[in-house]
């Protein structure tokens, strides 16, 4: 899964960027990897993979990841090649989800490229942009999928629909994920490659005295079914640098509570509508594993390896709860616990399942 990081110029994105590469220290078991100068996999904090692995006395915790993308470049006028232009409007696209940093901080240190603080208004220039990309994307779809439905295809008849509502909606300035995808094309919207179809999770990056997120990014994000989270880029830059002791006194100076970027990190993931699912054996790897939520044991063999799915019989399954309250595989079987459910048996967030082939 890959987040794309977009805010204006001088946001704080690269901040936060350096400080998610550097934040192993403050992250604890969960550190992160850089594999390309803009390209950083996070891990995903869970306690429950930790008290699944300490149960089952699993040898090694293997947390679920996520790879954030530091996407520069995003300046007004974008959709029409200003700044990077194109290139990175192309970058987006080929995210999962969007994080945007929104400049909230008074620093008088760091110049804003309209001189003024305004998160608002800048959420609304980035968001321009995309809508602005997004209309010629879907005038170019429309044309291309027009044909296919006069053909009588009833997909096609539905994406057109669909098509034609997300213009009007772009038209008025609203984001594609305002039109909801219907159920005879639902693979409308992926097909659309819409940036504005993507999850958003605002991160106000606010000033070291109060990390709250403010009123108005609030409201825009609940208005708009989006995330959002606060952080000071900088604090997190700079406790990114620091022991874990150290960390926590420096933040415990700041009164900040808690790491920044586990929240970030969290709040992404959850942003991206996905379940976990663990496996976990004796002196092996317990692993935290995405799933698409309302996807079955057999797409969650398939998540592990392709034979596995191929080789599929039942599944063992058990509520991580379950298993660690009953102490281990053998007495939750015992407590009726762990159950043995088919390849269509819809997989709930947190179930610890042992394929069977
Ligand atoms: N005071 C303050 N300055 C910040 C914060 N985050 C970033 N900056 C500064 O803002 C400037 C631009 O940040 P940068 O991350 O490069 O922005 P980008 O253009 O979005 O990548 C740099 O000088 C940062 O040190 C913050 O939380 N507080
Ligand atoms: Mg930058």
């Amino acid at each position: 899964m890959k987040v794309g990081i977009v805010g204006l110029p001088n946001a704080g994105k690269s901040t936060l960027f350096n400080a998610l590469t550097k934040g192993g220290a403050q992250m604890g078991d969960y550190p992160f990897t850089t594999i390309e100068p803009n390209v950083a996999i996070a891990q995903v904090p869970d306690e429950r993979l930790e008290r699944v692995a300490a149960t089952v006395r699993s040898s090694e915790l293997v947390p679920a990841t996520i790879s954030f993308h530091d996407i520069a470049g995003l300046v007004k006028g974008a959709s029409e090649g200003e700044g990077l232009g194109n290139q990175f409007l192309a970058s987006i696209r080929e995210t999962d989800a969007i994080c945007h940093v929104v400049r909230c901080h008074g620093d008088s240190g760091v110049p804003h490229p309209d001189g003024r603080i305004d998160p608002l208004a800048d959420i609304e220039t980035i968001e321009t942009e995309l809508v602005l990309s997004d209309y010629e994307q879907v005038e170019r779809r429309l044309g291309r999928v027009g044909k296919q439905a006069k053909s009588g295809d009833a997909e096609a008849i539905a994406e057109h629909g669909w098509l034609q509502a997300v213009f009007e909606a772009l038209a008025a300035g609203r984001a594609a994920r305002s039109v909801p995808v219907p159920d005879a094309a639902p693979d409308a919207a992926r097909n659309l490659q819409g940036l504005t179809t993507k999850p958003i999770l605002y991160v106000a990056n606010v000033d070291e005295g109060e990390i709250v997120v403010p009123e108005v990014v609030a409201t825009h994000a609940a208005a708009n079914g989006a995330g959002a989270v606060a952080v000071s880029a900088r604090i997190e830059n700079e406790l990114a640098e620091l022991n874990p002791e150290e960390a926590e006194e420096m933040r415990e100076s700041y009164g900040v509570e808690g790491s920044g970027l586990a929240r970030l990190v969290r709040a992404a993931y959850d942003l991206l509508e996905l379940i976990t699912f663990f496996t976990a054996g004796e002196d092996k790897e317990a692993v935290a594993r995405e799933l698409r939520r309302g996807a079955t044991a057999l797409e969650a063999a398939g998540t592990i390896h392709t034979e596995i799915m191929e080789a599929f019989i039942k599944a063992e399954v058990v509520g991580w709860q379950q298993l660690v309250e009953c102490g281990g595989y053998s007495q939750a079987r015992d407590k009726g616990q762990l159950r043995i459910e088919g390849r269509d048996y819809v997989v709930q967030d947190g179930d610890v399942i042992t394929i069977k082939v």
